[in-house]
């Protein structure tokens, strides 16, 4: 089993290291265009070798784990390399710009779009974690457009790493990824920017963040250039959920002017049922 990853960070690898897991014959091969990256990633024993584009076509498995900016342009270059029986995978946060990539390419049979709900905030191959998909949703888009056997291949794999998988359409993935997931990663970096532009003392910072704000400003720590892309690539979804989200701030500022606490204490109450959702 020959594995390329292209891209191996965080999610590359996680991937790399649950194939070494479940397959310990696998080779995996990495390219990356950090150089650091890749020998992290030997030293890490996360890839066997370093590989160039140039052996895509002996690869069973390409798993392309990049940013989603040169996701959509490395894609249809994968493609035109491959062999008739690899599969390539990719894991970007968006779905409908790499699914149009990729859709008129001679090859689009070989190729599966998802992308598993699974990380953390910090990136780079030191932060590949093993098991990380155990229990974790993977979406998969336009999974018709997959050869059968192909399909059938990679849902085994997927699925021994412990993924949930679900089917969505590329553009339904990109409408409920903006609210999910999207918009928590600019709330955590607007929060963030709001206390530090403040609180200039980061000793203050460090000892009171024990409340809520170390949890809830997370995701500010997480990199800039994988997900300004993200942004870029999902700005119409992402504007209308920011204009929601903008909307219930400032109306929760005018209830506490007004001072409205039971409607307050309603709207807080309404929202406790994230409760039952998230548990
Ligand atoms: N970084 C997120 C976290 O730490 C996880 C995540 C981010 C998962 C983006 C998927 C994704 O597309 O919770």
């Amino acid at each position: 089993m020959k594995v390329v990853i292209i891209g191996i960070g965080l999610i590359g690898g996680s991937i790399a290291l649950d194939i070494k897991r479940l397959h310990p014959n696998a080779e995996i091969a990495g390219i990356d265009n950090r150089e650091e990256h890749l020998d992290r990633a030997l030293e890490l024993g996360l890839i066997d070798c370093k590989t160039t584009v140039e052996t895509l076509n002996e690869a069973d498995w390409v798993i392309v784990s990049v940013p989603v900016n040169t996701a959509v342009k490395l894609l249809p270059e994968v493609l035109d390399r491959i062999g008739d029986q690899t599969i390539v995978m990719d894991v970007g946060s968006t779905k409908n710009p790499i699914c149009e990539a990729v859709q008129n390419h001679p090859k689009r049979r070989n190729f599966i779009a998802m992308h598993p709900i699974a990380g953390t905030e910090f990136s780079g191959p030191q932060a590949a974690v093993p098991g990380l998909f155990q229990d974790k949703t993977n979406i998969i888009c336009e999974v018709e457009k997959t050869a059968f056997l192909l399909q059938e291949k990679a849902l085994s794999l997927l699925v021994s790493m412990g993924m949930r998988i679900r089917y969505m359409e590329p553009k339904s993935h990109d409408r409920h990824i903006a609210y999910v997931s999207h918009l928590s990663h600019i709330s955590a970096f607007m929060l963030g920017k709001t206390v530090i532009e403040k609180e200039k003392n980061e000793r203050d910072i460090f000892d009171m963040a024990g409340s809520g704000f170390e949890s809830t400003v997370r995701l500010a720590k997480s990199s800039p250039a994988m997900w300004t892309p993200i942004f870029q690539q999902n700005k119409t979804q992402v504007v209308e959920t920011l204009e929601e989200y903008i909307a219930n701030l400032v109306h929760f500022k005018e209830l506490l002017q007004n001072d409205d606490y039971e409607a307050i204490f309603n709207e807080m109450e309404s929202v406790n049922k994230i409760r039952e959702i998230l548990n």
